[in-house]
């Protein structure tokens, strides 16, 4: 317990040989603490940063790649994901009301392609079903002029040959044939149901 102070610090200084410390004072007791030493350098850090950085921006892509190879997995064979649009069919019919309302029921649209690949997609998945789908499209409001749900007018088309052509002077829905190119039709026939997320 009552430890000789002396013989403490010199055995301090005896294991100093590495690490130098202070050698003890006059009194025998340890000298004050050294100042401190230079600042590291900079450099190690910014390389540290640069490379956790990079190795953060590697996990990001194999977890986007995963990401995608999933939601085609869980989609398929129902729906598809085309950039950040999803089109599904839960398989089920129903005239162009029924089926506007079962999408807007489940926070969606009825499918509205604006390019040819989301009309491939659409075309792919009623391919599976063996079913014909309504678009989000009709001319119900003005005769001739088709529009999408929201009243904007149509730009992509993609007509079947002699197509819109009003045929009984009430066909005002779409429909697709299973090439893909679209057919007007009746809102009161029965079509299969495709929303859009
Ligand atoms: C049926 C209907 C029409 C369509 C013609 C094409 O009569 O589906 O909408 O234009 O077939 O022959
Ligand atoms: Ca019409
Ligand atoms: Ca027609």
């Amino acid at each position: 317990m009552d430890r000789d102070k002396g013989l403490e610090a010199r055995e301090r200084v005896n294991s100093c040989s590495v690490i130098p410390c202070g050698i003890p004072g006059s009194n025998d007791l340890p000298g004050r603490d050294g100042k401190e030493g230079p600042k590291g350098e900079k450099g190690n850090q910014e390389m540290d940063l640069k490379t956790h950085i990079s190795d953060l921006q590697a996990q990001l892509k194999a977890l986007k790649a995963l990401s995608s190879k999933t939601q085609k997995v869980l989609l398929y064979p129902s729906g598809m994901i085309i950039g950040e649009k999803i089109f599904k069919t839960d398989g089920s019919e129903g005239n162009f009301e029924i089926s506007q309302a079962a999408c807007s029921r489940s926070g969606g649209l009825l499918a509205s392609p604006r390019n040819s690949e989301e009309n491939s997609a659409i075309q792919q998945i009623a391919e599976r079903q063996n079913k014909r789908p309504f678009l989000g499209i009709n001319d119900r409001l003005t005769e001739g002029t088709f529009m999408y749900l929201s009243g904007e007018a149509i730009r992509y088309t993609n007509w079947s040959t002699r197509e819109p052509n009003d045929s009984g002077g009430e066909k005002d829905c779409v429909e697709v044939y299973s090439d893909g190119k679209w057919n007007d039709k009746s809102c009161e026939k029965k079509c299969l149901i495709m929303c859009e997320y």
